[in-house]
């Protein structure tokens, strides 16, 4: 490379202004016209996690005292809310057994599920956000 072009490029490389020009990397506060810092009022962000309630529903063969059980067990009700619960899948066609996490949600279903079919009972369970 001829002595010019390599000068041409070292001048070009100490002339030339980077692309991305530097930022400083402490955010300076904004301010009004009369140069006063203004505080900006920043809304919550962060939201607390969805919660999930496991929902019963009704059939008409799984027997009263297998549910009831089912609630004692799994959701830690005692016999007489457990009862009420039952009571009101059974009038009102569903009822919320209890509220969750996602993850723990999801995993009373499933222990729900296991427990009706191997007793050999058609119960159902769901669950789903809170507000849905
Ligand atoms: N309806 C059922 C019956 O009469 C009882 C029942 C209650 C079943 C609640 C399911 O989630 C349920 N034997």
């Amino acid at each position: 490379m001829g002595r010019a072009l390599v000068c041409s490029i070292e001048w070009f490389m100490v002339t030339k202004s980077p692309a991305i020009p530097p930022v400083s990397p402490v955010r300076q506060p904004d301010r009004d016209e009369g140069g006063s810092v203004v505080l900006e009022r920043r809304t919550q962000k962060v939201r607390p996690p969805q919660m999930y309630q496991v929902v019963m529903l009704n059939d008409d063969y799984t027997p009263m005292e297998f549910v009831v059980v089912v609630i004692q067990e799994f959701f830690g009700k005692d016999l007489e809310a457990a009862t009420q619960i039952m009571l009101k899948i059974h009038l009102e066609g569903r009822g919320v057994c209890g509220v969750y996490s996602k993850d723990v949600a999801a995993t009373k279903v499933d222990q729900v599920l296991d427990a009706a079919s191997k007793a050999g009972h058609p119960l159902k369970c769901i669950s789903e956000p809170v507000g849905f």
